[in-house]
């Protein structure tokens, strides 16, 4: 297997809006970040991916962009981009973009001329087309934020496609002139020194000739069948890489939805030339899965977590690389999704779950916040959520649909995508020291015991359990490169697995149960040392008890 920095980097990543305001105005800004490197430095991260800081109109808090080539005005300005980039390598810390190009903000130039007639020259930039009848659009396809994907547009006097919401029109990649904008766009941010792309949902771009409708899931018809790892995906990624990526040293991971470890080799091949890493949702699910799409108040039972996590680190293994994260900013928090956030159980289970993780193959990401184990937010109504997908999702089956509130309300609230938006925790005073003002969102109450402050000053903290972890890695290529043995597949308490390279070999531990559980270590490991833990127990005898949420590991040399 080649070894190469972005497989033994961890990632961070930041949400911007949410990170750190500097001016005041409740929304994070680009200074705001400048002013926090020092505490990712401190943290020891390799690599941060910003989520999108592009000009937009904020439908979907910037994965609507109306300019590729300038920063949102809430942001700040390419002045403070470009300082922040700067102070970032001077700390040695690289910084990765969000680059989302599946679609456009409805506002962007290239979709205003695209409406306006059908000879002009962007109209093919965009996916148009005749509605069945007047009031029938092409096909029946629901939207991923609810409602038809075709919005009929009075001046084109046609329907558009968008499988988001309808501020964000799908691009025709078919088109070459709009594959040449986007990888032009692109070489124009390498040239400035940015370290690669988060590329937004690429398994999306490439659509099927024929549209017809799909198979019924709640009020429309699926896309997916039509639109993901769609006929052309594969040229245009290997097309982008040749043109683009192949001259950079730069770091590029899919968010490749709907993959599965067998198609993660060819987007992220060894020698493929397309991506570096897959970014994939089988251990989180994706729409469809839950109780209402993918709405639901159950986490993932751990057996099926395991089965699906082991088989993505055996099937990958030596042939593709694969992205490791709990959460990010369309995901609940971590520790309330996988671990337990009760204020006994919270700091053990974050840390429990950090282990499970960091110890796998892969690359590792934090998403803002979960190196302090920050949780889930106590939504009250309906009016608490700032995000597109909670407020349609809400209407389209409870306002207007038939879910009661309260069947639905626990659902969505387990789910929201806002209860990753809500501000970092920095310290105890008001806001949690993220901005001087009214926040974009609400500040979670917990923010007087969980934050930055306390938990830097803190050696036993959920924060410096991460600090740890990232320097394990970089002194011990085992947790990088070792082949992955699941063990104990049956448990429903307990994940553990070995980790094998050369003469080392690691086993990891991880309780992801509320009680004490009996374990054996195997002999090989007995008299071994432990490398990381997250309690006081021995681990020199083979009979033991492990503790609630316990993790450990052990290393044999
Ligand atoms: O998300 C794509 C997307 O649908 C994911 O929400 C994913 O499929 C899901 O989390 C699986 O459970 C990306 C961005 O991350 C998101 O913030 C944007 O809203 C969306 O694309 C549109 O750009
Ligand atoms: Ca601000």
């Amino acid at each position: 297997m080649n070894k190469t920095w972005w497989k033994e980097a961890v990632i961070y990543q930041i949400y911007p809006r949410s990170f750190m305001d500097s001016n005041g105005d409740g929304i994070g800004d680009l200074k705001g970040i400048t002013s926090r490197l020092d505490y990712l430095k401190y943290l020891g991260i390799d690599v941060i991916w910003l989520s999108p800081v592009y000009k937009s109109p904020n439908d979907d808090n910037g994965y609507d962009i109306s300019d590729y080539q300038a920063i949102m005005d809430e942001f700040g300005t390419m002045e403070d981009f470009d300082e922040m980039l700067a102070a970032a390598h001077e700390r040695g810390i690289r910084i990765v973009m969000d680059l989302v190009v599946n679609h456009t903000s409805d506002e962007h130039k290239w979709f205003m001329e695209s409406r306006k007639s059908k000879d002009n020259p962007y109209r093919d930039y965009y996916i148009w087309r005749e509605g069945k009848d007047a009031q029938t659009p092409p096909n029946n396809w629901g939207a991923w934020f609810g409602g038809s994907a075709w919005q009929y547009d009075e001046q084109a006097g046609m329907y558009y496609l968008h499988l988001f919401s309808k501020k964000q029109p799908d691009l025709n990649w078919d088109n070459p002139q709009v594959r040449k904008e986007v990888f032009d766009m692109m070489t124009w941010w390498c040239d400035k020194g940015i370290d690669g792309f988060r590329m937004d949902v690429i398994s999306l771009i490439s659509k099927t000739k024929e549209m017809p409708d799909g198979e019924i899931n709640g009020l429309y018809g699926d896309f997916a069948p039509y639109c993901i790892h769609g006929p052309n995906v594969h040229t245009y990624l290997q097309e982008m890489n040749e043109k683009v990526l192949s001259k950079y040293d730069i770091m590029t991971v899919g968010e490749t939805a709907g993959v599965t470890a067998e198609l993660a080799k060819q987007y992220a091949g060894e020698d493929t030339h397309e991506l570096n890493m897959v970014f994939q949702f089988e251990h989180v699910e994706g729409p469809g899965s839950g109780k209402y799409g993918k709405w639901t108040d159950q986490q993932i039972p751990l057996i099926k977590l395991k089965k699906i996590m082991s088989h993505w680190q055996t099937e990958l293994h030596g042939k593709a690389w694969n992205s490791l994260f709990w959460d990010n900013h369309d995901q609940p928090r971590a520790v309330s999704n996988f671990g337990n956030d009760q204020p006994q159980y919270r700091e053990a289970s974050a840390k429990m779950l950090a282990t499970c993780l960091h110890m796998q193959q892969g690359t590792p990401y934090v998403y803002q916040g979960e190196e302090l184990g920050m949780t889930n937010y106590p939504f009250q109504s309906p009016e608490d959520f700032r995000d597109i997908e909670s407020i349609n999702a809400y209407k389209e089956w409870c306002t207007d649909g038939r879910v009661s509130h309260e069947d639905f309300w626990p659902c969505i609230i387990f789910k929201s995508r806002d209860n990753a938006r809500t501000p970092v925790q920095w310290d105890d005073s008001d806001q949690a020291g993220f901005t001087t003002g009214t926040p974009w969102i609400a500040v979670n109450p917990n923010y007087k015991e969980i934050n930055a402050k306390a938990e830097t000053a803190d050696p036993n903290s959920v924060f410096h359990y991460y600090k740890k972890l990232i320097a394990l890695r970089k002194e011990n290529p085992i947790m990088v490169y070792g082949s992955y043995e699941l063990l104990l597949e049956d448990s429903e308490e307990l994940f553990v697995y070995t980790r094998t390279l050369e003469n080392e070999k690691l086993l990891v531990v991880c309780s992801f149960c509320d009680h004490e559980t009996a374990f054996t270590i195997p002999e090989e490991f007995v008299g071994t040392s432990c490398l990381i833990s997250n309690m006081e127990n021995g681990y020199d005898k083979a009979e033991m008890t492990l503790k609630p949420y316990e993790a450990f590991v052990l290393i044999k040399k």
